[in-house]
């Protein structure tokens, strides 16, 4: 294939509630999608991180100049453009694995489309439908907490996991137990809002059955995370500390975590997305598959990758509804608790063109030939 164009689309989508987390409150899904035109076929991709450097180091301003002068040109220089050289051109780049991902996942669609195969297929997806679980963000009360999981129950979300932070942790656990039951599967996720300080607050949790706590302590730290997983029975997950296979490895050999949530973005694409549910699953680590808010542009790729056969519990691959009143793709919607893995060509979807011109702030091409 040989690089034709490269366009950033800026889209802004609002949420339908503020999602609020330990580290901040988002209204709108505000980031970019790649365009990537070659001579043969079109991909797109969308980037996971927000325009604030809140969850992870990367931004959506700061993102669009590694593309631009970094990722991209490396791109462009390749004499064979294809998805297996481009990890390797980029690799002298430290770092920015979302901005990288984005760039990969537009040419892996491009690809893919080139020869009309589904990513599933190419990822070697086990299933045709997965079962969708829902983020649920810090609440300012209880009954307005209850009142949100009991909606999403009724949707046919199969399993729920609510957002913590110290000071909202064992009482709304201990809440919505008391009221949807011990079967409900039930995860948390801090995002790295508490310290090895607060374990014992932490082992309070164990009485409630959990299936995993996400990323409870600073992000990199897997001798804490060791050191906090040894104090509880409740698994142990990372989420923002895992970056590629090789510290998936790292943290399953030093006992830092017992489940992995695999982010595609997170980990620099799809193609490292498997590496790490490889990993895991060799060492019967279950694996699933976590959420960006993504659009139906970023949630489709998802889909595919929650449906290898490592991913044993139910993702953050949630319907387009959760999110949005209207998507920029085609939505996708929940059917008796699961969402359906695209079977298309490539990442199997692509902005319906009205919405797209709707959702739009800015678009300029980073690269022409
Ligand atoms: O896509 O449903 C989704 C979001 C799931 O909670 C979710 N994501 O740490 O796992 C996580 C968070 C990261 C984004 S919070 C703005
Ligand atoms: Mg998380």
């Amino acid at each position: 294939m040989k690089l034709e164009r490269v366009e950033i689309v800026h889209v802004a989508i609002p949420l339908v509630t503020p999602f609020r987390t330990s580290f901040g409150t988002m209204t709108t899904k505000d980031t970019f999608l790649l365009h990537l035109v070659t001579d043969v076929a079109e991909g797109w991709s969308e980037f996971a991180a927000d325009p604030e450097p809140l969850y992870c180091s990367e931004f959506v301003a700061g993102a669009e100049i590694v593309l631009r002068d970094f990722l991209i040109p490396r791109m462009a220089a390749l004499p064979h453009l294809t998805t297996a050289v481009l990890a390797d051109a980029l690799a002298g780049i430290k770092g920015h694995e979302l901005a990288k991902a984005a760039l990969e996942t537009a040419l892996l669609d491009a690809e893919l489309r080139s020869y009309g195969m589904p990513l599933a297929t190419y990822l070697g997806a086990v299933r045709d439908r997965v079962p969708a679980g829902v983020s649920v963000g810090i609440k300012d009360s209880i009954p307005e907490l209850l009142d949100d999981v009991e909606r999403y129950l009724a949707e046919g979300y199969v399993r729920i996991k609510l957002k913590i932070e110290p000071g909202w942790d064992v009482g709304p656990v201990r809440a919505v137990r008391d009221r949807f039951g011990d079967a409900l599967p039930l995860q948390v996720d801090a995002n790295t809002a508490y310290t090895l300080a607060d374990a014992e607050q932490l082992r309070r949790l164990d009485e409630f059955g959990l299936l995993l706590i996400e990323e409870p302590l600073e992000e990199n730290n897997l001798h804490a995370h060791a050191l906090l997983q040894q104090r509880l029975r409740t698994p142990v997950c990372l989420d923002e500390s895992l970056h590629h296979a090789r510290d998936t490895a790292a943290a399953i050999a030093l006992d830092a975590c017992r489940v992995v949530n695999v982010k595609p973005a997170r980990v620099g694409g799809y193609l490292e997305a498997r590496r790490v549910h490889d990993v895991a699953r060799a060492h019967g680590v279950p694996v699933w598959c976590g959420g960006m808010l993504e659009t139906g542009v970023g949630r489709a790729p998802n889909l595919a990758l929650a449906a290898l056969p490592g991913c044993t519990l139910p993702g953050d691959t949630s319907a387009s509804a959760r999110y949005f009143a209207e998507d920029i793709t085609e939505p996708f919607v929940l059917v008796d608790g699961h969402l359906p893995v695209p079977d298309g060509p490539g990442i199997g979807i692509a902005p319906l063109p009205d919405a797209l011109r709707r959702f739009t702030r800015e678009r300029r091409d980073l690269y022409a030939a």
